[in-house]
């Protein structure tokens, strides 16, 4: 069992209050809060060695470079990679897919067919796209169903040799559906096609091990997980990085530069143009080692106990129906109440001081799947308790008295 209220004090945030209320945050699938164990370390890095790494002989950039190394390893051995060096840091899972996405123009032709699913976010649907408009390949979609779950009888008959490239969110961030994913790179590996996954929404409940899941690339947001915004990881096997052309030019990912020829670096670095967010990598390492000192099981069972008591409270609502409705899910919960439009639940649930998300979630196709404009969405962490699902609940019922 999780000490909540012990893990609740880590996170100064939350004992703030927004509108004269104690803050309820239920909007941790668009960004985690982050506790006091990494604001420290953002807060030395810039007291006591802040300085460019890779570059200087001083030793305020030994320090730098030891300690980004050092949570490198760390992210390594979280996500279990087989080397250091298939670890890219990026400034989040957007730079990661669109880092693999443009490397992929080059090794994609017209013909070729690249396989997406519904319930993806824009993030892994529009840089396919672009590469699609760019190479003159066909874009494919994994169909979904009403229950919010992909279609994988659908997936098989979409698979051929044709297909070079499936990618696949990991958890669904719209609906918080759990992708079988072990099933869909076996497929796809079957018939020849690399597979990425984006981990965004994944990251903060679960720890996946790349090399179990044999997934070819693994993208994530440290935000999502207790880290700062503005840096991720993109993981990739060694192999595809190494096939892969640079993303953006610059300095660090060069071995020489003269004006007739670049030669590039080794990986890591190939893929790490300019000053990276330093800071941000350093702290991405402590909200893992944060994370794990909570234990991504104790995560697991104890937001799914929250998951199944808001859903069950939720629903004692008249008219209120939620999306995505799989047994297979995370602490996500989206829903409407009637013809309310959830941005009038949002505004009003914010006054009573509690923050969740309206609108498409950047996921306009799952939209467009069940007719709507959008739905309220709240997301809870392993930090959430049940007095806040009551406090919640009241708000909405409120809301929707007022509204209907
Ligand atoms: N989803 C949400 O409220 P970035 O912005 O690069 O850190 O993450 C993009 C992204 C990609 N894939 C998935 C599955 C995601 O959930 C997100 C971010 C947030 O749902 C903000 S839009």
């Amino acid at each position: 069992m999780l000490d909540v209220a012990t893990i609740r004090k880590d996170f100064p945030i939350l004992s703030r209050k927004v509108n004269g209320k104690p803050l309820v945050y239920l909007d941790n699938a668009a960004t985690s809060q982050t506790p006091q164990q990494v604001i420290d370390v953002i807060v030395d890095y810039y007291s006591i060695y802040n300085a460019n790494i890779h570059r200087g002989v001083h030793t305020l950039s030994q320090e730098a470079t030891d300690k980004y190394e050092e949570a490198r390893h760390k992210i390594q051995a979280h996500f279990n990679a087989e080397k250091a060096h298939e670890i890219i840091f990026t400034s989040g899972t957007t730079h990661s897919i669109n880092l693999v996405a443009n490397g992929f123009a080059s090794l994609i032709q017209k013909g070729d067919e690249v396989i997406v699913s519904a319930l993806e976010h824009h993030s892994n649907i529009v840089p396919w796209q672009m590469l699609c408009e760019k190479t003159g390949a066909t874009l494919k979609v994994i169909p979904m169903n009403e229950e919010g779950e992909l279609v994988m009888s659908d997936y098989d008959n979409l698979l051929s040799n044709k297909t070079k490239l499936v990618f696949v969110n990991h958890i669904s961030n719209a609906l918080g559906t759990i992708n079988p994913i072990e099933e869909i790179i076996k497929k796809a590996h079957h018939v020849g096609a690399a597979v990425l996954v984006d981990g965004a929404q994944a990251c903060p409940h679960i720890k996946p091990d790349v090399q179990k899941l044999d997934v070819d690339f693994y993208v994530v947001s440290a935000h999502k997980m207790c880290g700062p915004t503005g840096v991720g990881m993109l993981y990739g096997k060694e192999t595809w990085l190494n096939k892969l052309p640079p993303y953006q030019g610059g300095g660090e990912m060069i071995a020489e530069v003269t004006f007739e020829e670049t030669t590039y670096a080794d990986l890591p670095h190939k893929f790490e143009a300019g000053t990276p967010n330093i800071c941000g990598g350093i702290a991405f390492g402590a909200a893992i080692d944060y994370m794990n000192s909570i234990g991504f099981d104790n995560i697991a069972t104890y937001e799914n106990e929250l998951l199944d008591y808001a859903t069950k409270k939720l629903l004692e609502i008249d008219g209120l129906r939620i999306y995505g409705n799989t047994k297979n899910k995370t602490s996500v919960i989206s829903f409407n109440v009637g013809n309310i439009h959830p941005y009038d639940i949002g505004s009003i649930v914010d006054k009573l001081g509690i923050a969740v998300r309206t609108g498409h979630h950047c996921a306009q196709p799952i939209m467009d799947y069940y007719k709507i404009p959008g739905t309220v969405r709240a997301s809870f962490a392993f930090y959430n308790t049940f007095k806040e699902v009551d406090t919640f609940v009241d708000a909405v019922k409120r809301a929707v008295q007022m509204l209907s």
